[in-house]
């Protein structure tokens, strides 16, 4: 527990830093192209087995997120790659949670009803408990050291850990720090969040995380946020700036407040039952094309992230958490690390701030 203290201490400036904007980018992918994009899109949710497309099995990838998101436009670009390495698939790509939310499209790979999913760490904490360790608040400080952190022996170790849930995870994507809005009133102190209805993931770590800062949260998939923020439902909630912009939450929030409160990753989730039955090369095929596309989701999702904040803070009253405030909502959420480093286990979290050191 001294080495979360002494990280959370030496993060008060790294994370102003990403409060600023985004570290630049390493070079990965190439334009988007509409490809299976249109087809698919048209698609209607197919709850089924895959039927084959001429002798190409289908490969129904479910995204909580719209077809403007780069985490979109990443699935489409996995389909092309994998075109590119065998002719075995075809891939198409569900958006807006067409399928189902993050946990019925999980639960669906776990049964060999659909083939991948790509969700927030967050939502699987009720499959695993260990998966909690992403939602530790104030931990991963920039992009960098999330990209160290997920590609090394760390994200390998809980990659693996899926396997028990009949989960391939092959790849970690990102979905990004997280930032608050709300329709009540700006954020300049945890006092301004008192009573606050702030829709979280289905996650204890953020519900607990948002009641010690005063909030009054209320757990809720994504599919059903956007309705519940135009009925007045939640008073606000929290995403990446990517989502806030792509997702038109603008529309229906008043307020931005840039807190970066915590770095989500999504992970590239295959069936395991629907894995088993491919040939090792096929198996190596997809595998190689997400591992490829995770390069072109973090270089699109960077830049789109960018371009959301210029473009939210033209529609929206923004603020940015810094200083002193900053640190009054790192010391509410304290007892939140402590309480939950004991239900994750001490020693991923261990592993993970050692991590997280590691690459700073
Ligand atoms: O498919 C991913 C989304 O459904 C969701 O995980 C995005 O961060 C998210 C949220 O707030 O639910």
């Amino acid at each position: 527990m001294k080495k979360l203290i002494l990280l959370l201490a030496l993060l008060g400036f790294g994370l102003l830093a990403a409060c600023g904007g985004n570290d630049d980018t390493t070079a990965a992918g190439e334009g988007e192209t509409a490809g299976d994009e249109d087809e698919a899109a048209e698609g209607e949710a197919d709850g089924g087995e895959g039927e084959a497309a001429g002798d190409a099995q289908i490969l129904r990838i479910s995204l909580g997120l719209n077809d403007q998101h780069p985490l979109y436009h990443s699935a489409v670009h996995f389909g092309e790659l994998l075109a590119e390495k065998t002719d075995d698939f075809k891939v198409e790509v569900y958006h807006s949670a067409q399928i189902g939310d993050d946990r019925v499209a999980t639960e669906m790979l776990q049964m060999g009803d659909l083939e991948i999913t790509i969700p927030s760490t967050s939502p699987l904490v009720n499959f695993l408990p260990e998966f909690g360790v992403f939602d530790l608040p104030f931990m991963i400080p920039n992009e960098e050291v999330a990209d160290a952190v997920l590609d090394g022996p760390f994200g390998d170790k809980m990659l693996e850990l899926l396997d028990s849930q009949d989960l391939v995870g092959l790849a970690w994507y990102e979905n990004g720090f997280r930032n608050l809005t709300n329709s009540e009133n700006q954020i300049y102190s945890t006092a301004d969040l008192n009573g606050m209805v702030v829709r979280t993931m289905e996650n204890s770590i953020h519900l607990d995380a948002w009641e010690a800062l005063g909030a009054n949260p209320t757990p809720m998939s994504f599919a059903e946020l956007f309705t519940a923020m135009q009925q007045g439902t939640v008073d606000g909630q929290e995403n990446p700036f990517t989502t806030i912009n792509l997702e038109g939450f603008h529309e229906v929030q008043d307020y931005l407040t840039g807190t970066n409160h915590v770095y989500t990753p999504f992970v590239f989730l295959f069936s395991k039952p629907i894995w088993e039955e491919l040939t090792e090369e096929q198996q190596g095929y997809i595998s190689e094309a997400a591992m490829e596309a995770r390069l072109f989701n973090r270089e699109e999702n960077r830049k789109a992230s960018d371009e959301a904040l210029e473009s939210l803070k033209e529609v929206m009253d923004y603020n940015a958490i810094e200083g002193e405030v900053f640190e009054e909502f790192q010391d509410a959420i304290q007892d939140v690390i402590t309480k939950h480093s004991a239900n994750i286990g001490e020693d991923i979290v261990d592993e993970f701030i050692e991590a997280i050191e590691a690459a700073q």
